[in-house]
């Protein structure tokens, strides 16, 4: 059976906008902040460095029994054994992924129109990740989200969507009306002085709640 996974704060790494030392550092201070999910993003490495990281964030988020999700490469999944994939709209179709992981792995699909939304739960998806929802200068060949599209995805898509691009502490709190499961982030976590803090403080924003 698939676990069930909290999608509320998924935070994705970067190694090059991270301000601790490692990877390891900045996750494990993103999951004392109350990170639910984790995705090791990690464009521009060799398979190699790619494995490697994996392994060593797995022992991290293990210990915490938070899932790992790899973000475009099955393989490693595999070979890792993380909880899930995230796969975007160049990757493999989410039913291709399937075969190779089982039914008790997470995929994740990125979606930014109703049409790839419907291929994506046909195609066997967990969840999707929906934006770019504002501008961001963390990935540049984004497609943008209106307000107006992710309300029709949350009309056709009963899986959890978690938001992405450009959310931070100005903006968390315009999702959940929406019934939107989660908001997805990297430099309003990665790239903070205080990893801990910053996710801490989203994830009450996200939620509506005043900071304990
Ligand atoms: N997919 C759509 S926007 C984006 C990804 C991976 C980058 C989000 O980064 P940030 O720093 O949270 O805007
Ligand atoms: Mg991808």
């Amino acid at each position: 059976m698939r676990p069930e996974f909290d999608c509320t704060l998924y935070v994705c790494t970067d190694r090059k906008l991270m301000s601790s030392a490692s990877v390891e550092e900045s996750v494990e201070a993103a999951i004392r902040g109350g990170a639910t999910m984790i995705q090791l993003r990690d464009k521009d490495v060799t398979g190699r460095e790619f494995y490697e990281t994996a392994v060593r964030l797995k022992q991290v988020t293990a210990r915490y029994h938070i899932p790992l999700i790899i973000n475009d490469r099955v393989d490693i999944a595999m070979a890792v054994d993380a909880e899930g994939v995230h796969l975007g709209q160049k990757d493999m179709p989410a039913s291709a992924a399937r075969k190779l992981l089982g039914e008790d792995k997470i995929i994740g699909v990125s979606a930014a129109k109703v049409e790839e939304v419907k291929l994506a739960l046909e195609e066997g998806a967990d969840y999707l990740g929906v934006g770019a929802m504002y501008g961001t200068s963390t990935k540049t060949d984004t497609r943008s989200v209106s307000i107006e599209t992710l309300a029709q995805i949350r009309q056709e898509a009963e899986i959890p969507i978690v938001v992405i691009g450009g959310i931070g502490k100005d903006n968390a709190m315009n999702f959940r009306k929406l019934g939107i499961n989660g908001i997805a982030v990297v430099s309003s976590v990665i790239a903070q002085p205080d990893i801990e803090a910053a996710a801490a403080e989203l994830k009450q924003i996200f939620l509506g709640r005043e900071a304990v």
